[in-house]
Parts: C-alpha cells; structure tokens; sequence
C-alpha cells in the first residue's frame, strides 16, 4: 500500500519533469515494474546521455543477492505476464554475455543484474552504452524483466524464473511549437 503511494508520488514527479524535458532534448524513459505475485515493484528511469542510456530506480521485494536484469524484446507484459516479453532484445544476433562485452559480444538487452540488499530492495544506478533509445535499436516498447537468480554473464546464463517486468514507456516530450 505504501509503495504504491510512494510509486505513484514518484511517476507525478517524473511526469512533471517531463515538462521541462524540451530544454534538454534527450529521450526519456520509465518502466514500471510489477510480478506475478505482487511482492515484488520496480519503478526504472531511463535517459539518453553523451555516455550511453542511464538508468535510476530501485526494485523492492526481492531476495538479497544477485538478480538477472535485462532487456526484452516484447513490451507485451500483459498476455503471458513476463513471459510474453519474449528472448533478450538481440538485433545483433550475438551470444548472451556480460554488459561490459563487446556490443557484438552480448544482446543489446544484457544488462547483467541487479543486487538486492538485506531489505530485498535493489537501488539501479547504471549507464549502458549499447542500449539506446531511439534509433532502429531503440528498447522504447520492449521490457524490462527481473529475474529469480544470477545471471552468470556467460553465454551459457540461466537465471530463472522472471520475477517482475514493465515495458519501457517513452516519455519525452516533444515541443509543440
Ligand atoms: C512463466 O513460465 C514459468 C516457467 O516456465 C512458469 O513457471 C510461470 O508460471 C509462467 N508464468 C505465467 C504468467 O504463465
Ligand atoms: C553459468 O550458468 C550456466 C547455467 O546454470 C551453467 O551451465 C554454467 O556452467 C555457468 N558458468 C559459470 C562460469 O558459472
Ligand atoms: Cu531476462
Ligand atoms: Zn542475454
């Protein structure tokens, strides 16, 4: 109940940023992030900057550890829960692998993974220069999906279950005239 009162103070803030966002003319994004359960919430920002896309937010409801966290190709959340969002977003058709391989080492959507605190909640804070948001690669009505165990950065990763998803939600603001 709180958390939803807190997501929700959070997305009118964002909303009201928005509305200034055509003095800095970058794409910006958010997704919310919600599972099957109902434990588990996310709330990710994302914007475009000169090193990559940056993403803040935070998920709540985890298990402490490591969490698989990455990028899929369907924003479709809603006919399948997760697993509609279908594979990793792999334009490139490259192997699975860490965010810090090469861009034809790794999907496009392999962002490595999330750690949740003693609290179950994992503060995001990264920057990734493979994901963009806009352009024919763009991850703008794809998902973010959160999953049950690590993701091992290998080629070979099976982190599980997917716990909690959102499809990536454009939220720039275009100048009228
Ligand atoms: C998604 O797939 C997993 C594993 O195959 C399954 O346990 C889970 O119930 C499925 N979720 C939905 C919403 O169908
Ligand atoms: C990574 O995880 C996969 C799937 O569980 C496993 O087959 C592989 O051996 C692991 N690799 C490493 C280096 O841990
Ligand atoms: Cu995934
Ligand atoms: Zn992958």
């Amino acid at each position: 109940m709180q958390i939803t009162n807190v997501l929700m103070a959070l997305v009118l803030l964002m909303s009201i940023l928005g509305c200034s966002a055509y003095r800095y003319p970058k794409e910006k994004a958010f997704a919310f992030l919600s599972g099957q359960s109902g434990k588990i919430k996310g709330l990710v920002y994302l914007r475009q900057t000169n090193f990559g896309v940056r993403l803040d937010g935070w998920i709540v409801g985890l298990t402490p550890g490591k969490h698989g966290f990455h990028v899929h190709t369907s924003g479709d959340v809603f006919s399948n829960g997760c697993n509609s969002t279908g594979p990793h977003y792999n334009p490139r058709m490259a192997p699975h692998g860490s965010p810090k391989n090469a861009a034809n080492q790794r999907h496009v959507g392999d962002l490595g993974n999330v750690f949740a605190n003693q609290d179950g909640v994992a503060f995001i804070k990264m920057i990734d220069n493979v994901i963009s948001l806009s352009g024919p690669e763009s991850i703008v009505g794809r998902a973010l999906v959160v999953h049950a165990d690590e993701d091992n950065l290998t080629a070979t990763a099976n982190p599980g279950a997917r716990l909690a998803c959102g499809a990536i939600n454009n939220y720039y603001i275009r100048k009228k005239y």
